[in-house]
């Protein structure tokens, strides 16, 4: 029988740890043949709620779950990892300047980077959640110099999820229907949705919808759906999130479909003239366990700006960081 893969999930007692944690347990991160092995890790006033969430776990009898510990030091939570997904994050509260937020998370994700590269297994792929994700998990990689960077990813797929179903909707089809969306840049309000290159039924999505449409409602309607959700629901996406993770490490780990690709915040190779280093959304196919970056598409001015304006804000986030001595 195939050994349990261990999946290290931090800040697991919150709302994301929740809807996350049930879905890795009944096999949807890696598949109906692979058992897992769950680790979670909260900080000390939280390993009680997370003891809760494991309780709940167990009684979910789910065939493939091989196993929950529970920790608060990250040393031990990393040790053996093959997929970490990095959810616990500083939120920004009133009166926090950006610096403040910026220095507050790379308090938790340098520790965690220096423990993924003691203690993971040689297979680790990361995903970062936790916000400001791109920058989270550039600190991650700073701090892991032993694991190959492009292990180090954050999550654009809820905004790629996102964009799919706002083109969805707008054109009366299946989302099963659409291929080649890409959402660019940073995880925030300049993320870039390009509809330039995806195609709904053959033909480039683009063309298929009326320009001010695409400017004045679509981009802004994805780039801005989490505030609305919070305006809704009176708490940030939760189950949307988890279900964007799992298909983030899904993908990657089981490939992209034949002519088709997805969104993913990788170390940027310098691709489409993004900064070096910095993780940036980008198109990517996936195969073997391994990602790249799609290459070779035509970007147009409109597209140009819009990729260069997120691109600008992730540079200085990586400034800042590096500024106070994170990176
Ligand atoms: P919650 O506040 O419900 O849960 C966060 C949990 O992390 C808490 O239980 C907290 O105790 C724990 N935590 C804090 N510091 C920790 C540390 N050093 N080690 C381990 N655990 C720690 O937030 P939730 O709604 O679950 O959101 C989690 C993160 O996801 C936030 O940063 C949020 O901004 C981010 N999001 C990212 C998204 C993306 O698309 N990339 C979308 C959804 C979400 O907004």
């Amino acid at each position: 029988s195939t050994p349990p893969v261990t999946v290290t999930v931090t800040g697991a007692a919150g709302q994301i740890g929740y809807a996350l944690l049930f879905r890795i347990a009944s096999g949807q991160l890696l598949g109906p043949d692979t058992p897992v092995k769950l680790n979670l890790l909260e900080i000390p006033q939280a390993v009680k709620a997370a003891e809760g969430t494991a309780m709940e776990l167990a009684d979910g009898a789910f065939p493939l779950l091989a196993g929950v510990d529970i920790f608060d030091d990250a040393t031990k939570a990393f040790d053996g990892a093959n997929v970490a997904l990095l959810v616990g994050a500083r939120p920004r509260t009133k009166g926090m300047e950006r610096g403040d937020l910026l220095e507050a998370n790379g308090g938790i994700f340098a520790p965690q980077g220096k423990a993924i590269n003691e203690g993971a297994a040689d297979d680790i792929k990361v995903l970062v959640v936790g916000n400001p994700a791109n920058t989270n998990a550039l600190i991650a990689k700073s701090a892991a110099p032993d694991v190959p960077a492009e292990r180090f990813t954050a999550m654009t797929r809820l905004d790629h999820n996102r964009a799919l179903s706002q083109l969805s909707a707008k054109l009366s089809v299946p989302v099963s229907e659409i291929t080649k969306m890409t959402i660019w840049g940073n995880h925030s309000a300049t993320q870039y949705p390009d509809l330039y290159h995806t195609e709904v039924g053959g033909k480039i999505a683009a063309e298929q919808v009326e320009e001010s449409w695409l400017r004045d409602t679509f981009i802004p309607t994805v780039a801005k759906r989490g505030a609305a959700i919070i305006e809704a629901r009176g708490a940030s996406s939760a189950a949307s999130a988890a279900s964007a993770a799992i298909d983030h490490v899904y993908t990657w780990v089981n490939g992209t479909a034949d002519g088709d690709w997805t969104s993913m915040a990788v170390p940027s190779d310098g691709s489409y003239g993004v900064a070096e280093g910095i993780i940036s959304s980008f198109p990517v196919t996936t195969a073997n366990g391994a990602y790249e970056i799609v290459q070779g598409l035509e970007i147009n001015d409109f597209s140009r700006e819009r990729i260069d304006a997120s691109v600008a804000e992730l540079v200085e986030e990586r400034d800042a960081v590096k500024a106070l001595g994170l990176l």
